[in-house]
C-alpha cells in the first residue's frame, strides 16, 4: 500500500489545549490525517501466530514461545535492547517522615545509585503511604514530567536538581526546578485520594533517568553502557530514551523489595502520553507490575501505527529522534512493514490487567486507535483465561468498560485527570482485590 497517499489536509480540529500540556515542541504538521475515512486498510500481526506460521492454541505456548517472541520483535524494531538490573544497584534512604501531609502519611525519599557510584547517576524516589495501613499496602508508581516536587506541594519534598526544560510559568529557570515549581503538576496527582484508598504512591522524575532531549543520553544512564561510549553511536536494536526510562521504573520495584511497607506483588503502574509509552513498554518487559496503566499514551504506545491518524511513526521520529532504537526510523512512512503493531505490546502485559485511556480532545494520540490496541489484545487474554476487553465497539465517551483490560475515553483534553483517577483505583480495587 502506498503510504505517501494517506497525506491529507489538516482538518478543523482546536489543538491549543493539548500544546498548553507538552512541555517540548511537537509541530503538528499541514497533512496530519484525522479523517477517519483517510485511515489507510491494513491488516495487523496476530499476536497468536507463531513465527513458524503455527497458530498458538494453548497457553503453555503463549507463555514459552510466542510471548519471547513478541518481546523480542519490540526490542528489535521499536524500543530497543535495555540491560537488566546493575550488580551493585544501592538504594540510601535520604528522610523518612512518619507524619507527612498533616498527619495523613509517611513520606520516605530514597536515593537510588544506579551504578552503586555516588557520583553516578542516580534516581530520587519519592514515596507517599497511609499512615494507617496494617501491613504491607498496594501502591501506584509512575514517572513525573517535572521533578518529585512537582506533584505537591509539600515543603518536605526535596528539591529536584537536575536539568528541566525551561518554562517560566511552571517556575523552571535556566533549565532549574525553583521553589516556585512546587506543586506546578499537582492537578495530575491526587495524592490524599489515593492514601485515602489505602494505596501508597511512588515516583521518580524521568529526567533523573535521562535528561528528554536528543544529547540527554550523555547524562543520563544510557551513558554507562558501552554502545554509548563510542559517543553516541548506538547500534540499531540499542535502547532509546523511553527504554531507559522503562529501565528505571525496574529499578524502582528492586527497591520496592527490599521495603516491607511495601506490597511489592500490588503495585500498578501508570504513566501519561511520552510517560504512558514507557509504562506500557516497562509492563511489558517486566512481569512483577501487577497492572499496568497507558493514559493517552499515543503513537509509539497505546495507537496502533498502521492508522496513520494524527502522530505518526515519522513524525515521532523526527521530533524525537531519542525515543525510539534506531531500527524504528526504517518504519517512516512504512508502517505495513512493520513486524508487530502496539496490540501486541498490550498483549505482553497479558494475563495481567492493563488499563488503556484515551481523551476526547486528544485526536494526536488517536483514541480509537488506543481502544483498537486493547480490542485486538483481547484474543490473547482470552486464550489465557481473563475476560479482557468484553465489548467489540468502541464506547460512548465517559463510559468506561473492560475487565482485564479496562478502556474509557473520557470528555477533555490530553491530561491526567480526577476522573482518570478514579476509574484506576476502582481498577486496581478490583484486580487487587481490594472490594469496597
Ligand atoms: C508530544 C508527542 C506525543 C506525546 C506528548 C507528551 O509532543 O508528540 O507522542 O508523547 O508529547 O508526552 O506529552
Amino acid at each position: 500500500m502506498n503510504l505517501a497517499a494517506c497525506h491529507f489536509p489538516l482538518f478543523v480540529i482546536t489543538f491549543s489545549a493539548l500544546l498548553a500540556t507538552v512541555p517540548i515542541a511537537n509541530a503538528q504538521p499541514a497533512g496530519t490525517n484525522y479523517d477517519e475515512s483517510k485511515v489507510p486498510k491494513f491488516t495487523l500481526p496476530d499476536p497468536l501466530i507463531l513465527a513458524n506460521g503455527k497458530p498458538v492454541t494453548d497457553a503453555a505456548t503463549w507463555t514459552s514461545t510466542r510471548r519471547p517472541e513478541i518481546l523480542k520483535l519490540f526490542q528489535s524494531h521499536e524500543y530497543g535492547k535495555s540491560p537488566g538490573r546493575p550488580a551493585n544497584l544501592r538504594f540510601e534512604t535520604r528522610s523518612v517522615d512518619n507524619s507527612a501531609l498533616e498527619g495523613k502519611a509517611v513520606r520516605k525519599q530514597i536515593s537510588a545509585l544506579l551504578t552503586g557510584d555516588p557520583n553516578g547517576p542516580r534516581m530520587e524516589i519519592l514515596i507517599y503511604l497511609p499512615k494507617q495501613a496494617n501491613g504491607p499496602v498496594p501502591a501506584f508508581l509512575g514517572l513525573n514530567f517535572s521533578g518529585n516536587h512537582s506533584i505537591h506541594s509539600d515543603p518536605g519534598i526535596r528539591l529536584s536538581t537536575r536539568w528541566m526544560r525551561p518554562n517560566a510559568e511552571a517556575g523552571i529557570v535556566n533549565n532549574q526546578a525553583t521553589e516556585a515549581s512546587r506543586g506546578s503538576s499537582s492537578s495530575r496527582w491526587p495524592v490524599e485520594k489515593i492514601l485515602a484508598r489505602g494505596y501508597g504512591l511512588a515516583t521518580v522524575y524521568y529526567g533523573d533517568i535521562e535528561p528528554d532531549f536528543a544529547e540527554g543520553w550523555k547524562m543520563g544512564i544510557r551513558s554507562v553502557y558501552p554502545s554509548a561510549k563510542q559517543d553516541g553511536d548506538f547500534a540499531a536494536d540499542d535502547w532509546g530514551a523511553i527504554g531507559a526510562w522503562a529501565w528505571g521504573l525496574s529499578r524502582v520495584l528492586d527497591y520496592f523489595e527490599t521495603d516491607t511497607r511495601i506490597d511489592q506483588n500490588r503495585i500498578a503502574l501508570l504513566g501519561h502520553s511520552r510517560l504512558g509509552k514507557t509504562s506500557l513498554w516497562a509492563g511489558a518487559q517486566d512481569e512483577r507490575f501487577g497492572i499496568v496503566i497507558s493514559n493517552n499514551s499515543g503513537c509509539g504506545g497505546a495507537a496502533l501505527n498502521r492508522r496513520h491518524f494524527g502522530e505518526t511513526v515519522q513524525r515521532i521520529n523526527t521530533s524525537f529522534p531519542h525515543w525510539f532504537c534506531q531500527n524504528f526510523k526504517l518504519y517512516n512512512e512504512n508502517e505495513d512493514a512493520l513486524p508487530l503493531d502496539q496490540h501486541m505490546l498490550i498483549a505482553l502485559v497479558a494475563p495481567r490487567p492493563v488499563y488503556v485511556a484515551s481523551a476526547e480532545e486528544d485526536q494526536w494520540a488517536d483514541p480509537r486507535g488506543e481502544f483498537l490496541s486493547a480490542l485486538n489484545a483481547d484474543p490473547v487474554y482470552r486464550l489465557l483465561g481473563k475476560e479482557g476487553l468484553g465489548v467489540g465497539e468502541m464506547p460512548r465517551v465517559n463510559t468506561p468498560v473492560g475487565t482485564t483490560i479496562g478502556y474509557h475515553i473520557r470528555t477533555g483534553k490530553h491530561d491526567v485527570t480526577d476522573y482518570d483517577w478514579d476509574h484506576y483505583l476502582s481498577f486496581a480495587d478490583r484486580h487487587f482485590e481490594r472490594a469496597k
